[in-house]
């Protein structure tokens, strides 16, 4: 069978069909004259075996073979120097692998891993290609947190092979978080012992308050570590551990409460978030133990980056803490963020006396860089920006095009942490910002993907959240931008799909998703608009309870009163192949009329703008349907609703959502107005509920007639100290207006 269209993902430099047709089976021959490549045809053959059910005999001395044996040619190519460049040539009887260095010819022989067949088939002929190929970024990078949930040595590996197959070169390994401590310590056994455990886990989604009551445990020994690093390095994949510091501390100070400002006691943390016990800046003695831990990581771990951490670190235990605020008097510090500043100089220096560089969180920018660190952009790519401009290397793994935690389908069937980031966003991602300087792109290394694990507790999880994302995000950062392109990738899903089945692998179906989308009709009407990729399916919908009342949808239905709306996908056969997808609207005298923001909501929140507070949707489900929402960081909000006419109403309500532990508080004060000509404002009534939590509404009971309603919501300055986030700008949340 030969295959027609080339299917390889990342998308290769250069390919250029030649005449030829290789016939590849099980008496094909490696075959290699460096005995250094013979570890490289070792790692092929143990896939083909994997997948296939054979490997290919080895040989150093092809003219001994017979003219008609096919043979896999590797060799070197000192011509060919870039790092991890190669050049694969398919003739009838011979492929060619050549590269000036090993990584090369890996990276050669995973392509032709892919010109095979995505099916366990013995046999297949392989056209004839030149393929010329490098990549475009250093820094490829896969990230997994196994705090929060563990992974086993085993799966570990797999996920390694994974990244080694669409040419992925960084695996970054969260080993420490506040929920667990992974990595076996040998001066500090309790890291383990203690902190390796934590007594229960919350169930569900964050603020259910409910726990599973099982005490959870895991950890690495260094024996282990050093299993997972030789299996990562044989496979041209560098390991950086990730030891979280100052914040995210709790499993370390739960084993080792001197480590903390308050002495505990402290627990290893059984839910998720932010927690305001950090390692004290203060004592000498967090240092020594850092240095300790640190020089035992540094025995595994040969990579020259050294991840630690730096992120979401409250300030409030320093703020009270005698020791923290000596630090600061004494050496001059102007407060907490340059103590948090000071906390990371010093331990990059102790990491650059070993030869090695830190990687960190952007907060690290926070207060003052230290002089050699790598910044991993995650707020968004500001701190990247800000840090390339600094002169410092950068990695990008901004949250909303590289969080694969977050949801790939508005249509979730399992709890994620919420937000939206589906297959052609990742794919669409530039790891260059626009705003860089020619002078000051080089600084971007390339990018990450990030796997935080708070609710994904098993390895087909894993799977399911990483495919097919991460191969969007392999052609990102492997293949040049100009070959590049979303059509092209498309074309190639369904056989990606068959692969990760080959493999075993689980992965998200998502892209075939029934979408739905609340839309602005003309003339202020609102729409329910469907979509699927899917070429086979048809979408039907039903306006009511009743799925059996469902017909084929054409046009987006217009929602003429408040009610209850359901669709889905039926095959040929009238089968339904998708699950319900359900939508409540709730409509008034508000609903699809033009809003006008005065204030831009954050990028992350920004749902459909104005029309977002009109859709007619009022969102009971928190978080999980962010894009449902508006959120402003730091921002007031303030709304005209136009009604198009003098109109009459006896209340007007405001849906909003806090949850004050991911820093989202409910507005201080909501004040109403009515206006007839949208310039000269009459106020209504004042509304505040200071301890608001989770879905609440602000309501206004002053009756009046008018065409236009402004509300504007007051937001905190400053989170206050004592409360989750202190000091830092507050969230405010809002997702309908209501006027009846
Ligand atoms: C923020 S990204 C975190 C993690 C969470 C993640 C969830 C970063 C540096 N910190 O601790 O797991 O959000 O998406």
């Amino acid at each position: 069978m030969a295959q027609t269209s080339l299917q390889l993902t990342p998308v290769p430099a250069s390919a250029q069909s030649q005449p030829g047709l290789f016939h590849f089976d099980d008496k094909t021959v490696i075959v290699s004259k460096s005995k250094k490549l013979y570890k490289e045809a070792d790692l092929f053959n143990d896939l083909l075996r994997q997948f296939y059910g054979y490997r290919l005999s080895l040989s150093t001395h092809p003219e001994k073979l017979p003219a008609h044996v096919n043979k896999i040619i590797l060799q070197d190519n000192p011509a060919i120097q870039e790092e991890d460049a190669y050049e694969l040539r398919v003739d009838d009887h011979s492929i060619q692998i050549s590269s000036g260095n090993s990584a090369g010819i890996f990276y050669g022989l995973q392509t032709l891993l892919q010109l095979l067949p995505p099916e366990k088939l013995t046999a297949c002929d392989i056209a004839g290609i030149l393929i010329k190929d490098k990549p475009r970024f250093t820094y490829r990078g896969m990230h997994l947190d196994v705090a929060r949930h563990f992974s086993s040595v085993a799966f570990v590996k797999k996920y390694i092979d994974y990244l080694a197959m669409h040419k992925y070169n960084n695996f970054h390994w969260h080993l420490t978080d506040d929920q667990g401590w992974r990595i076996e310590i040998k001066k500090y056994p309790l890291l383990t012992s203690v902190g390796g455990c934590r007594a229960q886990t919350l169930v569900g989604r964050y603020g259910s308050d409910l726990y599973d009551n099982t005490p959870y445990c895991g950890f690495y020994t260094q024996e282990q570590i050093k299993e997972v690093v030789a299996y990562a390095t044989a496979r041209h994949v560098n390991v950086i551990p990730e030891i979280e510091m100052p914040g995210h501390a709790m499993a370390a100070l739960a084993s080792y409460p001197y480590l903390g400002c308050t002495k505990g006691p402290y627990k290893t943390f059984e839910t998720w978030g932010v927690i305001e016990d950090v390692f004290c800046a203060g004592n000498d003695s967090t240092f020594q133990f850092l240095e300790d831990v640190l020089t035992e990581v540094m025995a595994l771990f040969p990579s020259k980056y050294i991840h630690i951490g730096g992120d979401e670190c409250p300030k409030e235990r320093w703020k009270h803490c005698v020791q923290c605020q000596k630090r600061i008097k004494d050496n001059h510090l102007k407060d907490e963020f340059a103590l948090q500043s000071y906390f990371i100089q010093r331990i990059e220096k102790f990491i650059n006396q070993k030869g090695r560089s830190i990687i960190g969180w952007d907060e690290i920018l926070e207060g003052g860089l230290a002089p050699n660190a790598t910044v991993m952009s995650w707020r968004g790519e500001s701190g990247g920006i800000e840090a390339a401009k600094q002169k410092h290397n950068v990695i990008m793994t901004p949250g909303e095009w590289c969080y694969i935690d977050h949801s790939q389908s508005l249509n979730e069937d399992s709890v994620t942490i919420g937000g939206y980031l589906p297959l052609e966003k990742v794919y669409g991602y530039e790891p260059i910002p626009a705003s860089l300087q020619p002078g000051e792109m080089h600084y971007i290394l390339g990018a990450q993907a990030n796997l935080w694990t708070e609710y994904i507790t098993n390895p087909s999880k894993i799977e399911y959240m990483i495919f097919p994302r991460m191969s969007a995000l392999s052609e990102v950062l492997w293949s040049p931008k100009e070959s590049r392109n979303w059509e092209g990738f498309e074309e190639r899903i369904p056989q990606l799909m068959k692969r990760y089945k080959l493999w075993g692998a689980n992965y998200s179906n998502a892209y075939y998703d029934l979408q739905a989308k609340v839309v602005p009709l003309p003339k202020d009407k609102i729409g329910w608009s469907l979509s699927t990729k899917s070429k086979n399916d048809k979408i039907i919908v039903a306006n009511s309870e009743s799925q059996a009342t469902a017909t084929i949808y054409t046009e987006p239905v217009e929602i003429k009163k408040s009610g209850f709306w359901q669709a889905a996908l039926q095959d040929e056969n009238k089968k339904i192949v998708s699950n319900w997808v359900k939508q409540q609207f709730l409509l008034n005298k508000a609903s699809g009329k033009p809003v006008v923001l005065t204030y831009p909501p954050s990028a992350k929140y920004a749902g459909s703008g104005g029309f977002t507070l009109v859709d007619g949707v009022v969102n009971t489900m928190g978080m999980s349907k962010s894009s449902q929402f508006l959120g402003f960081n730091g921002s007031d909000m303030e709304a005209i609703v136009d009604l198009g006419a003098d109109t009459d109403f006896q209340t007007i309500n405001l849906h909003a959502f806090a949850q004050p532990d991911s820093w989202i508080y409910p507005a201080t004060e909501v004040i109403f107005y009515k206006s007839e000509d949208g310039v000269s404002f009459t106020q209504l009534a004042t509304v505040s509920l200071p301890d608001a939590r989770r879905n609440h509404i602000f309501q206004c009971n002053q009756a009046g007639k008018a065409r236009y309603i402004k509300i504007k919501a007051l937001a905190m300055k400053l989170i206050p100290s004592g409360m989750a986030g202190a000091g830092y700008r507050p969230w405010i949340f809002f997702d309908e207006i209501e006027i009846n």
